[in-house]
């Protein structure tokens, strides 16, 4: 049986230490509810460190991300508040093990949303902003490969993000079709369009905002949500720059 407080343990010094480690699910039983629990000791190490929560993530709810992954079953985590970036600002390689960038859609609602029940229509009455993002993952495992349940337990391998000033919730009926381009050093490497997210970003709320009703928890006003990566993560490194251009906004950052 693995001990559960040791995964934990192991990968909280890989996060903190920048070091990867081997998958968990290799060498035991690993359930993905194992990974949850995982997940959840994680969270409240970060908090007795001192971190705060922002928000949480859904992740691989595009086929891009789960074709990048071999993963093919959506999943949530929680996001800090030490992980946003600065616009326009730099990313430091101190303690990554292998970042990469992907756009996201971010929403904010203005008022609290729990499940069981909740829908889109819920949602869209819920809604403060809809914002064009980007998050950067950075898996605690070896050579970005893992099961389910490990990338679960790595709080889905959350590991910064940038959200932009652009309010689209009046172009919401277009939300869809909002069209994003990835750049690395000036040259485009990723295309796509928010409808990649299960067809409508929206509906990553709703799943969110039900699975945490399961556990008795909300997603609570203010708090920036995540929806999922759009197209394939892209890789970066040292020295380089990477700009995600959205309509009316582009975010990005120098790698340091
Ligand atoms: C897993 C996290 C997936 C997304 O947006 O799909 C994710 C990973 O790719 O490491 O954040
Ligand atoms: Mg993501």
């Amino acid at each position: 049986m693995l001990e559960l407080k040791n995964i934990a343990d192991t990968l909280e010094r890989a996060f903190l230490e920048g070091r990867a480690t081997p998958q968990f699910s290799a060498s035991g039983r690993f359930s993905v509810e194992d990974g949850y629990r995982v997940q959840r000791l994680g969270f409240e190490k970060a908090l007795s460190r001192g971190e705060h929560l922002a928000g949480y993530k859904m992740g691989l709810t595009s086929r891009a991300k789960q074709r990048d992954v071999q993963v093919f079953e959506p999943i949530h985590g929680y996001l800090l508040k030490s992980f946003e970036i600065e616009k326009n600002g730099t990313f430091t390689m101190e303690r990554k093990i292998h970042p990469r960038v992907e756009p996201e859609i971010a929403i904010v609602l203005k008022h609290g949303l729990s499940g069981p029940g909740v829908t889109v229509r819920d949602v869209e009455n819920a809604l403060l902003g809809v914002y064009p993002a980007l998050e950067i993952v950075d898996s605690r495992y070896e050579n970005f490969k893992f099961q389910l349940s490990d990338v679960v337990a790595d709080n889905t391998s959350a590991c910064g993000f940038m959200v932009g000033r652009e309010n689209y919730l009046s172009k919401l009926s277009d939300l869809n079709f909002l069209g994003v381009i990835v750049k690395k050093n000036g040259k485009i490497v990723e295309t796509g369009a928010p409808a990649a997210v299960l067809g409508d970003p929206l509906l990553s709320v709703v799943g969110l905002a039900n699975i945490l009703g399961r556990e008795k928890r909300s997603i609570e006003p203010g708090q920036i949500i995540l929806t999922g990566g759009i197209t394939n993560s892209v890789p970066f490194s040292k020295g380089e720059l990477i700009e995600v251009l959205w309509p009316g906004e582009t975010l990005k950052f120098n790698v340091q």
